[in-house]
């Protein structure tokens, strides 16, 4: 009786590791598609014609702050792009901010989108166009790096190392 049922319980796992098996397939195959798919206007479009260099972030000891992203982008592209959004792992939110300059103290404000002018290196730091990555989920420590994406109008989303450094 014993050997019977557990013959059966076996059976049981069979079919459905077998089902599961083929449900992965199905999955990765249709991820092969999708990842190409999304890949070939990206490299049509612009490719390596827009590069991100020496990204980076000042080192902090504080959790739960707001911290500027600087970086350098050359544009080769014919065409003006645009940066939409970035997501890095050790912040909760990125928002896109310029500096408003009037009578008075220089004030950061909220814009929607960061313009990437064609045939021309962009360089976004604090007091110019920037990324302002909130909430901090962890401690930043000099050296560290970490990949953010970086997500363009026109060149798609590019993944950018980010590095930690004291002097940003
Ligand atoms: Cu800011």
């Amino acid at each position: 009786m014993t050997a019977i049922a557990t013959s059966g319980a076996d059976g049981r796992l069979d079919r459905g590791g077998r089902i599961a098996l083929s449900g992965e397939s199905g999955f990765l195959v249709f991820g092969l598609v999708a990842v190409g798919l999304w890949l070939t206007p990206g490299f049509a479009a612009a490719g390596d014609a827009l590069q991100v260099t020496n990204a980076r972030v000042p080192a902090s000891d504080e959790v739960g702050i707001d911290l500027p992203l600087a970086m350098t982008i050359r544009n080769d592209a014919t065409e003006a792009d645009a940066i939409l959004r970035v997501r890095c792992p050790f912040a909760n939110f990125a928002v896109k901010h310029t500096v408003d300059r009037g009578e008075g103290a220089p004030a950061m404000r909220e814009i929607k989108s960061i313009p990437i002018p064609e045939s021309k290196t962009t360089e976004l730091k604090h007091d110019g166009h920037h990324v302002m990555l909130l909430q901090t989920r962890q401690k930043l420590v000099d050296g560290e790096a970490f990949t953010c994406a970086v997500v363009f109008q026109k060149a798609g989303s590019k993944e950018t190392e980010v590095q930690v450094s004291r002097t940003p």
